[in-house]
């Protein structure tokens, strides 16, 4: 019975082993060819249309001739808008786990308490609650290792201002406890009298994880809490939490230069673990050192 289902070619049949080779090679290629362009007919939908129009990209367009300023390559850096208002943008993986701790390792020791700039009437002693971390300022040149270098070529890169805006980095620690109460970047000339230049957009590059609390926190995102009396101490808002290597862009002044009060941030009570950061101010004009 089993013999008639198979017909001429059952189990016994004697097939010649260069024809199997011949036959199964035939087949393999039907089937590579087959399938190349069965991939081309079908469209392609979500991610992997992406892919190819990143790769079609790369071969189609090609780098061009750029300027004495300019680069000979694409970059490509991540990033998610997290609000327009204020402009606030956030870059995973900015920079690599080695680098944050390079930059924590090379100012430790030179850490001191934060400071303010005050407004007429304000004293060290009646600001003393406002910002209770510790700090210090670095250059990209007093760090050898090229580390701040790159990073700030990065961040050039990113926000599209030079790097000759940028003043030092100002590296942050908050420990238990430690906060920074809501505040503006951009200096208001009615509050802090005629400004030179002025603060237009910050980076704030988190150097660690933080266990608890930390968050930079905008309360007055998308308008939201204006006018209702808000206390400056106050965690509410939107509010980023820090992760190692990522960095935070946002802009304090519209595209015309005037304040945008949605730009109001501070940074939340630390409750379990420390918080590093280093924080790039960037300016109107350029920044003689
Ligand atoms: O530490 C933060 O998250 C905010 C820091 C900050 O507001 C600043 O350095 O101006």
């Amino acid at each position: 019975m089993r013999t008639r289902a198979r017909g001429k070619w059952g189990l016994h049949t004697k097939v010649p082993v260069p024809a199997v080779v011949i036959l199964c090679t035939l087949f393999f290629l039907a089937g590579l060819f087959g399938s190349m362009f069965v991939s081309q007919d079908i469209p392609e939908e979500g991610p992997r249309l992406k892919l190819r129009e990143l790769s079609d990209e790369e071969r189609d367009l090609g780098t061009i001739s750029y300027g004495e300023t300019g680069e000979s390559s694409f970059s490509s850096i991540p990033f998610q808008v997290l609000s327009w208002k204020p402009r606030a943008l956030y870059f995973p993986n900015f920079a690599t786990k080695e680098q944050c701790e390079h930059i924590m390792a090379l100012v430790k020791k030179n850490l001191a308490p934060s400071s303010l700039a005050l407004r007429k009437g304000e004293t060290v002693e009646n600001t003393k609650d406002i910002r209770t971390s510790s700090g210090t300022f670095v250059s990209a040149n007093e760090d050898k290792s090229g580390t701040l270098d790159f990073i700030e070529e990065k961040i050039a890169k990113a926000t599209m201002i030079p790097r000759s805006h940028g003043e030092a980095f100002n590296v942050l620690r908050y420990e238990i406890g430690q906060k920074y109460n809501c505040h503006y970047d951009v200096f208001n000339p009615e509050e802090y009298g005629p400004q030179k230049s002025q603060r237009v957009a910050s980076v704030l590059l988190y150097l660690s994880n933080v266990e608890e609390g930390g968050e930079t926190m905008f309360p007055f995102e998308n308008s939201q809490n204006i006018g209702t009396g808000y206390d400056y101490k106050k965690c509410i808002g939107l509010k980023v939490k820090p992760r190692q290597g990522d960095a935070l862009l946002f802009y304090s002044t519209f595209i015309n230069g005037t304040i945008d009060t949605t730009s109001l941030h501070g940074s939340c009570p630390v409750i379990k673990g420390q918080k590093w950061v280093a924080t790039k101010w960037i300016r109107d004009q350029e920044q003689v050192d």
